[in-house]
């Protein structure tokens, strides 16, 4: 009998043994933050592993996304997506912008460029997507987009940790991306983030953005915050990485395992899988359209009336929620394929740890329901 429920994900921890020694030499050096040798460490550990340079290590996804508005001096409108977390465009918000959304591909679900020109004004500084679910955006045709109108673009890479496309990190892409390590997410330093850049100029704003605009003890240079990773997290990150590929590929046996039990299902579309994307199977979305059998929102009760918390992330739309309802691109009308999306789409679990018995039944339940 499973006495714990089934979550929609699990964290990775490392042995708890190889964790230890960082904290007995954080212990011993006293140094607890502003940028500690294991943030450094980390630092240089990450760009490797990515394949980036100019990583800049902040304390989570949302102040690393508010940070990277600042340095890029973003204001007035910004194209975004509605189908994601509702920090994507809170950031936007605490930054003063006005966040201006677009419809979603529906097989991607992400930003849809075709639909983004319609929606440059004179205001219109930035472009915001995000790689939902680590389904990389089509940068090529935002990229081309943003040239020709003069505008910044952030990617939200917050489910797109050691994501490739076309053999390169998708981090490379837009003129920056930022990164979650929340407990959540493939990668985690409990909390924490961070903003990838392009250049070492670039680099160091963030890092005086991130450590209240102070290069010395008596120049302040910007008014910046703190958003800066203490040295536990950092440690937490160093003491995880060597399992990262591992980790994946144990994601990747459960996806490969759902995709066996439940293809071919009427009525369910599985995520698809991209020939020139190496993914990190950070989540199993599915559509549940209700044609063949229970809706969405009855499948997620059965599961639950069985211990199985799936998620029914991105429901709501970040459109729907009072601070956002009011704009004039949040009306449902405009954004008929993220309506749609919105009320079919169901994550399962998916985790390193994840059971091919568990798996099983999550099917079975999806297959035949209440027998
Ligand atoms: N942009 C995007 C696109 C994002 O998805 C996010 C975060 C951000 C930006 C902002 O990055 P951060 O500032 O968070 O670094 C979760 C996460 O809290 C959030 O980080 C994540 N996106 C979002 C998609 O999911 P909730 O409200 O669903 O979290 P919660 O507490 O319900 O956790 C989900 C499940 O995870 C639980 O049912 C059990 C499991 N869990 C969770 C935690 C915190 C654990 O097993 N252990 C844990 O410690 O938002």
């Amino acid at each position: 009998m499973n006495k714990k429920p089934i979550t929609v994900t699990q964290p990775s921890l490392p042995p708890l043994d190889e964790f230890i020694p960082y904290l007995e030499s954080i212990w011993e050096d006293k140094w607890l933050t502003n940028n500690g040798k294991f943030n450094r460490e980390l630092e240089a550990e990450l760009e490797r592993f990515l394949g980036v340079e100019h990583l800049a290590l902040c304390s989570n996804g949302t102040l690393a996304l508010m940070l990277a508005l600042k340095a890029l001096d973003v204001r007035g409108e910004v194209i975004t997506t509605p189908f994601s977390f509702v920090a994507t465009s809170h950031s936007l918000l605490w930054v003063g912008a006005v966040p201006v959304f677009c419809d979603i591909e529906d097989k991607t679900y992400n930003i849809d460029p075709e639909k983004i020109e319609a929606l440059i004004t004179e205001r219109t500084t930035a472009i915001l997507p995000v790689h939902v679910y680590g389904n990389p955006c089509d940068d090529e045709r935002i990229g081309k987009i943003a040239q020709r109108h003069g505008l910044k673009v952030i990617y939200d890479a917050a489910h797109a940790f050691h994501v490739k496309k076309d053999g390169r990190s998708i981090l490379t892409r837009g003129d920056l991306s930022v990164l979650s390590f929340h407990a959540t997410k493939v990668f985690n330093t409990f909390e924490g983030g961070a903003v990838v850049c392009h250049t070492e100029e670039m680099k160091q704003k963030v890092k005086d953005l991130k450590n209240f605009g102070i290069r010395g003890e008596t120049t302040v240079v910007s008014a910046g915050m703190n958003a800066k990773m203490n040295e536990v997290q950092a440690a937490m990150g160093l003491a995880q990485l060597k399992y990262l590929e591992q980790n994946i590929a144990k994601r990747r046996a459960v996806a490969d395992h759902y995709h066996e039990l439940l293809d071919g299902l009427p009525g369910i579309t599985l995520p698809a899988e991209r020939a020139d994307v190496s993914g990190n199977y950070s989540y199993f979305p599915i559509l549940i359209d209700g044609s063949c059998g229970p809706s969405r929102d009855a499948a997620y009760d059965l599961l639950k009336r069985h211990d199985i918390l799936s998620r029914k992330y991105f429901y709501p739309l970040i459109t729907h929620f009072p601070m956002y309802a009011g704009l004039p691109s949040a009306s449902a009308e405009k954004l008929p394929v993220a309506e749609r999306i919105a009320a079919q789409v169901l994550c399962l679990p998916v985790y390193p740890g994840l059971s091919r018995a568990h798996v099983e039944k999550i099917c079975r339940l999806l297959r035949e329901g209440e027998k």
